[in-house]
């Protein structure tokens, strides 16, 4: 054991959580900040009026005159959550620099966090299925009221049909589950004002349950919805539909679910799946929902009570269905909910419009059909779309490589497949698939900036082989007189599918770990000592500059090892790590973090355990010796 560690280059940092934020009022010229307050009322006027359509068909976007920098040592006003499609993790972008803040890992192991090489990462990838890696699409924020709320961050596994939680205090994944009776769950979201429910759309339709049973018959094939407690991750039920599943968005009262779906045919290749003109956009009443599980009026699936939504059901015979389908165009994709409240737009892929549909007379028709209130023609390719508070909807153009803005209310009073509803577009580089506008999925979105998630980039960066980047190009919105501006191109590894953008404002990260949080036991100096019984050794140390808490550890070859290890270092931004070489082993420590990792001392030899972050300038000095005895001494 050693004795207190001196610390030569100990600092007192401190954090500069109390440094002022320019507000964006002040950044961006002052008479587009009048324009953008005044341009709500003028709005209507512009609707319909073709004659601003951008003519920016050089794929250059005009000299911007907004300032969207942030100099140095300033922050963002807003953290940009992306998900990071089948690299399995999170991005967060401060918005509007675009400077990539941090990554956090969510379904595959990364040794910079030690994410899955301690024990208890490592045994949460384990129970939610020992898969290595996952497809995340979309990350959705948690909000209260309908205001974001700081708690949460969930994201899908589209590859694996789980959900995942990441704690927004700790920007770490703390809970996955994998989802019952879903492959592919696609669409994530969240059931408003107040995250009763996280969402997992399921994608394809699989036999339920998927044991050996119905393998060639494709019509009893099914697909469903996941319910999500956000607190407990414990899945409270789902639905069946037919047909396949998509994206989804969750109204902002808690009655309304929206899921939009393809192949309304249940095939199983494309040519069956485009047989027919029309898909559904699904609209799941969720109280209708749970007073048919309160009533037992389903089938337990998976451990999962599964109610039936097929069209055919029982529950959808009454005046009061618990899942209303609704007439689109083939293969509609993208589904978001206003800011207010009053429709839900889905996007039609495959077809030039959107559909919108009124939300209240959803309740109140007969006919769900009736309750689509407008389609207007927005250009090809229509996928996703995202708000900016003032009216407008902001749709990306897959095929065209196109954002083009309309207004809602314009749609809502023009003629089906009118392309006056338009007010401007602009192009982007090249094929975007979904976008997101500054707290679009809140009921008071900013209005100012846009990020168009583009699929290709081409030729906007310089070459780095046949796998380019994908590129994510920031637009402000906040001026509806000048237009869109194209502001900045940002290269992405593959490959991020949405986002969230949410004011910085309403994320209190931790700077250090607060113990409690967690199950570890806390070692502190005086406390490292080897415990050794049984063919099991228990290996307790701290670590701090610069040194760990035991300078050498003498095990028996064939051990089991458990080491437990904290930083107890309270200075923000000082980490270290246990690496063992040869062990596959790096545990990440960050300031008063205690982590585990448990392996197997097989083989006898020397293995020097070093400190993998640069905490100090004696970084390199910062190590101990694991030292493996033959088991015959
Ligand atoms: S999807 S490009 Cu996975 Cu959200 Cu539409
Ligand atoms: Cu601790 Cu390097």
């Amino acid at each position: 054991m050693t004795d207190e560690p001196t610390s030569p280059t100990q600092d007192s940092s401190e954090t500069d959580a109390g440094t002022e934020r320019e507000p964006l009022f002040d950044r961006i010229p002052r008479r587009d900040f009048m324009k953008a307050g005044a341009a709500a009322g003028a709005m209507g006027s512009l609707a319909g009026c073709t004659g601003l359509l951008s003519d920016q068909d050089d794929g250059l976007a005009s000299a911007s005159d907004v300032d969207a920098s942030v100099p140095p040592g300033e922050h963002d006003d807003y953290y940009a959550f992306l998900s990071g499609g089948h690299s399995g993790e999170i991005r967060v972008y401060g918005v509007p620099s675009m400077r990539q803040l941090m990554r956090i890992p969510v379904f595959g192991r990364e040794s910079a966090r030690g994410y899955g090489f301690d024990d208890r990462t490592s045994e949460m990838l384990e129970d939610a299925g020992g898969y290595s890696w996952g497809d995340t699409h979309h990350p959705r924020v948690s909000q209260t009221d309908n205001d974001y709320d700081g708690r949460w961050a969930f994201v899908n596994d589209k590859a694996n049909g789980r959900m995942a939680r990441i704690n927004l205090k700790y920007f770490e994944t703390d809970a996955i589950v994998d989802i019952p009776n879903q492959q592919g769950t696609h669409g994530a979201c969240c059931l408003l004002p107040d995250t009763k429910y996280v969402f997992g759309v399921g994608e394809f339709r699989v036999p339920m349950p998927n044991d050996g049973r119905d393998l060639t018959d494709p019509d009893s094939y099914t697909s469903t919805i996941a319910a999500i407690d956000p607190e407990t991750m414990n899945v409270e039920w789902e639905v069946l539909v037919d047909g396949n599943m998509d994206n989804g968005d969750g109204g902002k009262e808690g009655r309304w679910f929206f899921a939009t779906g393809y192949n309304s045919e249940n095939a199983t290749t494309e040519s069956e799946m485009s047989s027919s003109d029309t898909d559904w956009l699904k609209a799941f009443d969720v109280p209708a929902i749970e007073e048919a599980v309160e009533n037992g009026q389903y089938e337990e699936i998976g451990g999962v009570p599964v109610v039936d939504g097929t069209r055919d059901s029982d529950l959808n015979g009454g005046d009061r269905p618990i899942v209303r389908y609704i007439d689109v165009a083939k293969s509609p994709h993208g589904v978001s909910v206003t800011p207010d409240n009053k429709y839900a737009i889905a996007s039609g892929k495959l077809d030039p419009t959107c559909s919108v549909i009124d939300i209240e007379q959803l309740a109140e028709v007969d006919d769900p059909n009736d309750a689509i209130v407008g389609r207007p023609s927005l250009g090809m390719g229509p996928l996703h779309t995202a708000y900016d508070g003032r009216g407008h909807a902001y749709t990306t153009l897959f095929i065209d490589s196109q954002v083009v803005k309309w207004d809602i209310e314009a749609a809502v009073e023009a003629e089906a497949q009118s392309e006056d509803p338009v007010v401007e577009k602009i192009d982007v580089h090249y094929n975007p698939g979904h976008l997101i506008a500054s707290e679009s999925y809140t009921a008071d979105p900013q209005g100012d900036w846009l990020i168009s998630l583009n699929k290709l980039s081409k030729d906007r960066f310089l070459n780095v082989g046949p796998q380019k980047p994908e590129n994510d190009q920031l637009i402000y919105i906040g001026d509806d007189e000048e237009g869109m501006q194209l502001v900045k191109d940002t290269p992405s590894y593959a490959e991020p599918h949405d986002a969230s953008i949410v004011s910085a404002d309403k994320i209190q990260p931790a700077d250090i770990y607060d113990p409690a949080d967690y199950e570890e036991e806390y070692v502190d100096h005086g406390e490292s000592e080897v415990v050794r019984e049984d063919g099991r050794a228990h290996v307790k140390m701290y670590s701090t500059r610069n040194e760990f808490g035991l300078h050498e550890v003498t095990v028996q070859e064939g051990d089991e090892v458990t080491m437990t290890v904290t930083n107890i270092e309270q200075t923000p931004d000082i980490l270290h790590s246990l690496a063992i070489p040869e062990h596959d082993i790096n545990i990440k420590l960050a300031p008063q973090e205690t982590r585990e990792v448990t392996f197997t001392a097989d083989e006898p030899g020397v293995y020097w355990m070093y400190c993998a972050f640069f905490c100090s300038a004696l970084h390199l000095e910062m190590r101990s010796r694991l030292i493996v005895e033959p088991a015959d001494e």
